[in-house]
């Protein structure tokens, strides 16, 4: 089939390889709704344990990278080789860059301590496949120390055509390609080389070749029944207005997940994109576009944009913990460690039996009750277990009569140092305040009073009476006791101007 999506005439029409992920949809328009119901059941149950690939997962199951990959083959302008990958990673350095055999003395002490771990990834600091001896030597060693762990590898995808077997040999069943454009010119703006057989390349011919490469390594890899997630990092005013063609695209190719990320353009990371003021999306702005993206295609909305040595649940970063230097002298019996995870996986997944992978997204019905937003402070697990002055990210849902979805993540600093008294405290609050002012409810273990009044004056409502409860039970019960007081009959903006 041949779908002709208007794209840049150099690169031409697209052959569409298949679509392996969803078992029944083969005109890449599929309903919104249904992508759930056609994922086959070999799909299923690769993604059931992956904190990434299911929204689910991710309040389960625990990831780790492996920071063996420290140089690049292209410069994105968003990037700042002193920090971890931007596609990947939120700026910060990594702490210890490893070799292979210490990457895996790393994996094995986690794997022993954190029986939730079901991922194992490799994401930089620089590219995996722009260090392919490392990358594929951990592979390698891994998948005989810790074979029930899945691998996972996140790439710009220049060097994914020629390396395609190396994947398939180690069976690496997930792979992150970064798209930012399709469009030759669009990408001159987003990077500034590519280093491509032995020459540094520049403008619309680089672009040009990374493009290539990227959409051909997609292909091979959906051909060999790899499940590819597309990430692309929204740059407003560059790309913001194109990526929902990338949706189509790589969905009509059969990429399983697109995973729109906001530009992080800190002045201080100094990137090309921070030092000229690029400004990053609103979370407004990237919700839209996910909901625009998501019509064709499963959007997540769940990612942290995590650091190349991050380790844990998405949101909490253990790496600290399992530093060489702390790991260096334990003895660890990995018969008994992979016994461990094993049943927690069972356990895991029985609880999970039922439930929904992918997102669902926004119909075209309009909604049967006012959609109110709420945030949620939780460590992991599905439940509402974090203090609000502990918290350093909310999850932000929408919930309405008929449905709960869960739209990103805030992050924010942390209120509560331990301090008796802390000068950052109201700086903090009035930012937190600022990060959810579209929120109408905070629902979290506990809150102290300074915070809970200057919440409920600012029209967010604290609430901490759903304490150790499974977070969609407690929204829908506070859905509906606003129903009940009336307050789903007045728009937010109304009700914060009668407060
Ligand atoms: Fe790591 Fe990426 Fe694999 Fe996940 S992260 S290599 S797919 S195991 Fe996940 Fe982190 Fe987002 Fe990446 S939350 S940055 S999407
Ligand atoms: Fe940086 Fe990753 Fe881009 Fe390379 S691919 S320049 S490491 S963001």
């Amino acid at each position: 089939m041949i779908i002709d999506f208007k794209r840049p005439k150099r690169i031409g029409t697209i052959e569409v390889a298949g679509d392996s992920a969803y078992s029944a949809c083969s005109s890449g328009g599929c309903h919104p709704q249904s992508h759930e119901n056609l994922l086959s059941e070999s799909v299923r149950q690769k993604v059931a344990t992956h904190p990434c690939y299911s929204e689910k997962a991710h309040h389960h199951f625990a990831r780790m990278h492996v920071a063996v990959a420290p140089a690049c083959n292209i410069q994105c302008r968003y990037c700042n080789r002193k920090y971890d990958c931007a596609n990947e990673s939120r700026p910060g350095v990594v702490s210890e860059l490893l070799h292979p055999e210490q990457a895996v003395k790393k994996v094995l002490a986690v794997a022993a301590a954190i029986p939730q771990l079901s991922v194992l990834g490799i994401a930089g600091p620089g590219d995996p496949l722009a260090n392919p001896e490392r990358t594929f030597e951990t592979f390698r060693l891994l998948s005989e120390r810790v074979p029930d762990l899945k691998l996972c590898l996140s790439t710009n995808g220049l060097r994914l055509p020629e390396l395609i077997d190396k994947i398939v040999q180690y069976h690496i069943d997930h792979v992150t390609i970064t798209i930012n454009t399709l469009d030759p010119d669009m990408g001159a703006e987003i990077y500034s080389w590519v280093y491509w057989k032995n020459r540094r390349l520049r403008g619309r011919q680089a672009a040009l070749a990374l493009i290539e490469a990227q959409q051909e390594g997609l292909e091979k890899l959906v051909a060999h029944e790899i499940l590819v997630k597309v990430n692309s990092v929204m740059i407003p005013g560059i790309n913001d207005h194109h990526l929902k063609e990338v949706s189509q695209v790589v969905k009509a190719k059969g990429a399983f997940l697109h995973n729109i990320m906001p530009l992080i353009s800190a002045p201080e990371h100094g990137t090309y994109y921070g030092v000229i003021g690029q400004r990053q999306p609103t979370p407004e702005e990237l919700q839209t576009l996910q909901d625009s993206c998501s019509g064709s295609m499963a959007v997540m909305r769940h990612c942290r944009q995590c650091r190349a040595d991050a380790v844990g649940l998405l949101g909490e970063d253990r790496g600290a913990e399992f530093a060489l230097e702390k790991i260096d002298s334990i003895e660890i019996d990995e018969q008994a460690a992979l016994h461990r995870r094993s049943e927690m996986r069972q356990s895991l997944l029985k609880k999970l039996e039922g439930q929904p992978i992918l997102y669902p997204s926004p119909t075209d019905q309009p909604p049967m009750s006012r959609p109110v937003k709420m945030a949620v402070a939780t460590t992991g697990g599905g439940i509402i277990n974090q203090h609000f002055g502990h918290a350093k990210e909310f999850l932000v849902y929408e919930v309405s009569a008929g449905a709960i979805r869960l739209l990103g993540h805030r992050k924010t600093d942390l209120y509560c140092h331990g301090l008796e008294a802390c000068e950052d405290h109201e700086t903090t609050l009035n930012k937190t305040i600022a990060m959810l002012s579209d929120c109408e409810t905070i629902l979290c273990a506990k809150i102290g009073w300074s915070p809970w009044n200057s919440l409920e004056k600012a029209g967010i409502m604290p609430n901490g009476e759903h304490t150790m409860e499974p977070i969609e039970e407690a929204l829908r019960v506070v859905y509906q006791e606003m129903e009940k007081s009336g307050k789903l009959m007045t728009s937010l903006p109304m009700m914060r101007k009668l407060a």
